[in-house]
């Protein structure tokens, strides 16, 4: 079995065991999830049937029949053990009652690597934690995806100089800028475990590093960072340094460093003594090296250590 196998079975180990708690409404199949749908909008599904088997004992074997990327939702009549299958998600709510004998069933994400195929970046409702959906930006057009964006900053909208429970939260916009929040990244970071880079100076230059492990621990650990594996076409690793390190803010001191690097360098960071990256801090145009701006040591870029960039993006899968 090969390394991304791996992750990918123990991605659905996570999802399985954190949906056990919902299965009166839920079931599950080897690798998806179904929420059960009670009322259907008016909705033409049956121009989209995949498939159907009248010889299914009950709807957890219709659901195993939904395996494949293209079925989307099944339905099941209990009186016939009739087992419908659909390439069509189907809607929630809606005015239209359905018979209680008929089970409607939609299969839903459980990480970006779900996204069907042919499906556009964008923001996806993913059932990664127990109980609610949360809203993640998947990338589907950046290579190896798809990729699952953590942190995205384009055009300063949006101040990251922010306290430690809005880094443990996430704050932005996902469709503009945002961090992820430390929880849910220390969560997915359990099955999604490469981590990507991306970077842009103002000048358009573009890098880009990539780890095959990155992982973030709870908060009982101050969201530690334990990472390696680089590559990717950036001259220096300017997060190797920070490998086993805490995560601080300006009103947490986590870094091994007398100072207090967040407050020192504007930023919330894993720092140990501030910085070789600085992704989070402050957001300005190119007016010199500067360890406060969003930067990153030995960032390609004519005659500078530290320019301070344009765009910065953390994708994970
Ligand atoms: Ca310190």
């Amino acid at each position: 079995m090969n390394a991304r196998n791996i992750l990918k079975m123990k991605r659905n180990i996570v999802c399985l065991i954190l949906l056990f708690t919902f299965m009166e409404d839920i079931v599950l199949s080897k690798r998806y999830q179904f929420t059960r749908i009670t009322r259907v909008a008016q909705q033409n599904f049956s121009m989209h049937a995949l498939g159907s088997n009248t010889k299914c004992d009950n709807y957890l074997i219709c659901a195993r029949s939904c395996k494949q990327d293209e079925c989307r939702s099944f339905s099941y009549t209990e009186l016939e053990n009739k087992c419908e299958t659909y390439t069509l998600k189907l809607d929630k709510g809606g005015t239209a009652t359905i018979s209680t004998s008929t089970l409607y069933f939609s299969k839903e994400l459980c990480s970006c690597s779900d996204v069907p195929s042919g499906s556009p970046s964008g923001v996806y409702q993913i059932y990664a934690t127990a109980g609610r959906p949360v809203n993640f930006f998947c990338d589907v057009d950046t290579s190896e995806g798809p990729w699952t964006v953590i942190q995205n900053r384009i055009n300063g909208d949006t101040d990251f100089y922010r306290n430690w429970t809005d880094y443990q939260n996430g704050f932005g916009d996902l469709n503009g800028e945002f961090w992820i929040g430390n929880d849910i990244l220390h969560i997915l970071t359990k099955t999604l475990n490469i981590l990507r880079v991306e970077l842009e100076a103002w000048d358009g230059t573009r890098g880009y590093a990539q780890y095959s492990k990155f992982q973030v621990a709870d908060k009982n650990q101050n969201y530690r960072l334990a990472l390696h594996g680089f590559s990717g076409n950036l001259s220096f690793d300017a997060l190797n340094s920070f490998n086993g390190q805490a995560f601080s803010t300006y009103d947490r001191d986590n870094d091994s460093s007398s100072s207090h690097c967040a407050v020192k360098i504007h930023g919330a960071w894993w720092y140990k003594k501030c910085a070789s990256s600085n992704l989070n801090g402050r957001y300005q145009t190119d007016t010199g090296d500067d360890k406060s701006s969003m930067s990153w040591y030995l960032f390609p870029y004519p005659n500078r250590e530290r320019v301070p960039l344009k765009k910065s993006r953390l994708l994970i899968r």
